[in-house]
């Protein structure tokens, strides 16, 4: 397999920070083995753990006031591909990358699997785009893609929907990502069943062409670029949707789309119960859909939502098994320190969740004891994990300080001077 940043120079890094790792490693061992906990068996399930990059993410984002491009951003798949497997060659925690098609088209998907599989990668579920024109594109998307009045622009939508699955084949993928950006600004704009039904037989086309072993996720999202009425605006619809569909569809919970102080831990228990967590956009919000870094603004959230997952595969075994994916904007930081800063904050809430001790949570809910409930649960979000990750990542040959190693690496340097800048960098406008 080939490292983008040389192999020396990730251990010279780990060797400087050995010895303080290890001593915090076995402060820390000690410590939850008085708790009953064996560190190794942690480190082993952080070492297992993966969520997968989103391939938009590794250009700088922006909002719809500006975007201000970063040095060497990558021009095209395959240069973010680079970007991705120097993420996952320093956390080892995000192996997989989802595209976004038309963004990450190319001629030859074959050459792209390669790449991919030469730094260890592989695809997860692809997304398409039926949110914004592409040109020569010959139905407009302005008044809806899947949800569309006219019927040859619901066809076009649908196709490009296909053209996806056949690509990600291609690719070695295993699901479709379906977020539309349909909707009404205004109160009449929409029968809003009509348009809901439209949907429906959109995607039952999509669902019909889905392999075998393929899941398609529906994302829904609260508001926004509708600002009056979202078609799929909720996990109730799309529950519903994802039930009316059939088994292979799922629902897919993107941190940053429901109203602010939504319960989302309790969205994701509800969705487990019933069999349609399909899986996570993660990223952290203030406001809305800000798609800020994981973990940046609540991070508790972040451990009770890993809670719930915990508590789901306990319940349901090794067939429980949704997709992680980050999906975030990046408009003030280097999208790739980013990344990897996130991807260890998702692992970090994982493995707390693994912490916390299910039989003394289950003996306080039993007894009405609401305060010793909380408390299991914050003494294991209080833990700072921090060097169960870092021993993690050095086991499996990733860097003790990502962020650390990167910078020392030089390699945002070296792509400013390999991809000089250019207009218009797609993919990496405002998500
Ligand atoms: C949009 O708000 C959603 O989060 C989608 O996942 C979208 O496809 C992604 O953000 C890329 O634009
Ligand atoms: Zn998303
Ligand atoms: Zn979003
Ligand atoms: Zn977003």
């Amino acid at each position: 397999m080939s490292t983008i940043i040389s192999g020396e120079r990730v251990a010279e890094h780990n060797a400087q920070l050995r010895a303080g790792l290890d001593a915090d490693y076995e402060a820390l061992g000690g410590m939850l083995a008085r708790r009953g906990i064996d560190i190794e068996h942690l480190t082993a399930a952080a070492q297992d753990f993966a969520v997968a990059v989103p391939s938009w993410g590794v250009g700088t984002g922006g909002t719809r006031f500006a975007r201000f491009p970063g040095r060497g951003e990558p021009r095209n798949v395959f240069e973010k591909m680079d970007d991705c497997a120097v993420i996952h060659q320093l956390t080892q925690a995000t192996p997989g990358v989802s595209l976004h098609f038309p963004w990450d088209r190319t001629d030859d998907p074959k050459a792209l699997r390669q790449q991919a599989e030469s730094h260890g990668l592989y695809f997860d579920a692809v997304n398409s785009n039926t949110f914004q024109d592409q040109p020569g594109q010959q139905h407009s998307y302005k008044y809806g893609s899947l949800t569309a009045q006219n019927a040859a622009t619901r066809a076009q939508a649908i196709q490009h929907n296909i053209d996806c699955i056949e690509l990600g084949r291609t690719l070695g993928s295993k699901a479709l990502t379906v977020w539309i950006g349909d909707g009404a600004n205004f109160p009449g704009q929409h029968n809003l069943r009509g348009a809901l039904e439209r949907y429906l037989s959109s995607m039952r086309e999509i669902y019909a062409a889905l392999p075998a072993d393929w899941l398609m996720f529906i994302e829904h999202k609260l508001f926004e670029p509708a600002f009056y009425a979202t078609t799929i605006a909720d996990w109730g619809t799309s529950f519903a949707c994802a039930q009316t569909l059939g088994e292979k569809a799922r629902c897919l919970v993107d941190l940053g789309h429901h109203a602010p102080n939504t319960n989302i831990e309790m969205i994701v228990a509800r969705l487990a119960q019933f069999g349609k967590l399909g899986g996570f956009h993660f990223n952290d919000s203030k406001y809305g859909d800000d798609d800020l870094d994981s973990g940046s603004i609540n991070p508790f959230q972040l451990f009770l939502v890993f809670n719930e997952l915990a508590d789901a595969a306990q319940r349901d075994g090794a067939a429980f098994k949704p997709a992680y994916m980050l999906d975030q904007s990046h408009n003030v930081t280097d999208p790739i320190e980013s990344l990897m800063s996130s991807a260890v904050e998702v692992q970090r809430a994982f493995v707390q969740a693994q912490m916390v001790d299910r039989v003394a949570l289950r003996v306080h809910q039993e007894a009405n004891d609401a305060l010793q409930s909380a408390q299991t649960l914050k003494q294991a979000y209080r833990t700072d994990v921090s060097a169960i990750l870092a021993m993690a990542r050095v086991r499996s040959g990733g860097a003790i300080d990502p962020v650390g190693c990167y910078r020392a690496s030089g390699y945002r340097a070296q792509a400013a001077e390999a991809r000089p800048a250019k207009a218009g960098v797609s993919g990496s406008g405002i998500v």
